[in-house]
C-alpha cells in the first residue's frame, strides 16, 4: 500500500501528480505545513525533517519532492515514459532539469521569498534577500525559457517528471507574483490541463497550509 502525506503546498502536488500520472491507488494523508501536523511524534518518526511531501511504500519511507516522482516513475511507470531509463542521456538531462528546479528556482529563491516575505513573521523579514531571491530566479527560469523556445519538453519530445517539476514551480511563481514570460505561462497551461494535474489538484488544494 502506498501512502502519500501533505497537501497544500507545491512540493506535495508534485507527488500526488505523479501519482496521479501513473494512475496509482494510494492513500492521501493531507496533513498542511505550519498547522503543527508535521510535528506530531507519528510523522516524525517518518520523517525528523518535519517536512512534506513524505511518501511511503510498504517498508520505504521517502521525502523530497523530486526524488518521489523519480520513483514513482521508475518503479510503477517503466513504460509510461514519464521518467527516462536510468543509464541514458535523457535521464541525465532530466536529473539535470530536477537539481536544477529544486536548487536554483526553488530553495534558493521561490523558497526564500516564502519564507522571508510571506513567512517573514516566522523567519524574519529581509527586503535584500528576497529581492535578490527574485531577481536571481528571473535569472535561472530565462535559462528554461530559452530551452522551451521550440519544444513544450524539457526532455526528449514528451512529457515527463521534469515538466511535472516546472509546471509546479512556475505555478508557484505565479501565486508569489512573480512576473513569468509569455512562453512560461503558455507552457505551464499546456501542462495544467493534464487531467491528472486536475485531480490531483483538487485533492492536494482540498485542505489548507497553516497560517
Ligand atoms: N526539499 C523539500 C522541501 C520540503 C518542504 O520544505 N516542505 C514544506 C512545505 S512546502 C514543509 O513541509 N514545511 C513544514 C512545516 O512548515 O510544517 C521537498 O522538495 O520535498
Amino acid at each position: 500500500m502506498l501512502t502519500i502525506w501533505g497537501g497544500a503546498s507545491s512540493r506535495s502536488m508534485r507527488a500526488h501528480w505523479m501519482a496521479h500520472e501513473l494512475g496509482l491507488d494510494y492513500e492521501a494523508k493531507l496533513i498542511g505545513s505550519r498547522t503543527g501536523e508535521t510535528q506530531t511524534e507519528a510523522f516524525r518518526a517518518l520523517n525528523p525533517k518535519e517536512k512534506i511531501p513524505v511518501l511511503v511504500d510498504d517498508d520505504l519511507v521517502l521525502t523530497e519532492s523530486a526524488a518521489i516522482v523519480t520513483y514513482l516513475g521508475d518503479t510503477y511507470g517503466k513504460d509510461s515514459g514519464l521518467v527516462p531509463a536510468p543509464y541514458t542521456r535523457e535521464r541525465a538531462l532530466y536529473n539535470q532539469w530536477n537539481s536544477f528546479i529544486q536548487m536554483e528556482l526553488d530553495a534558493h529563491t521561490l523558497y526564500v521569498v516564502r519564507k522571508h516575505r510571506d513567512l517573514a513573521g516566522l523567519y524574519g523579514q529581509a527586503p535584500a534577500a528576497v529581492s535578490s531571491a527574485i531577481e536571481g530566479f528571473h535569472k535561472q527560469i530565462a535559462v528554461a525559457e530559452q530551452a522551451l523556445t521550440d519544444s513544450n519538453f524539457l526532455v526528449g519530445d514528451h512529457f515527463t517528471g521534469a515538466d511535472l517539476m516546472m509546471t509546479t514551480t512556475l505555478k508557484w511563481a505565479v501565486a508569489y507574483e512573480v512576473d513569468l514570460a509569455p512562453r512560461l505561462i503558455q507552457y505551464g497551461t499546456l501542462h495544467a490541463a493534464r487531467p491528472a494535474y486536475r485531480k490531483a489538484g483538487r485533492l492536494n488544494f482540498s485542505i489548507s497550509a497553516g497560517a
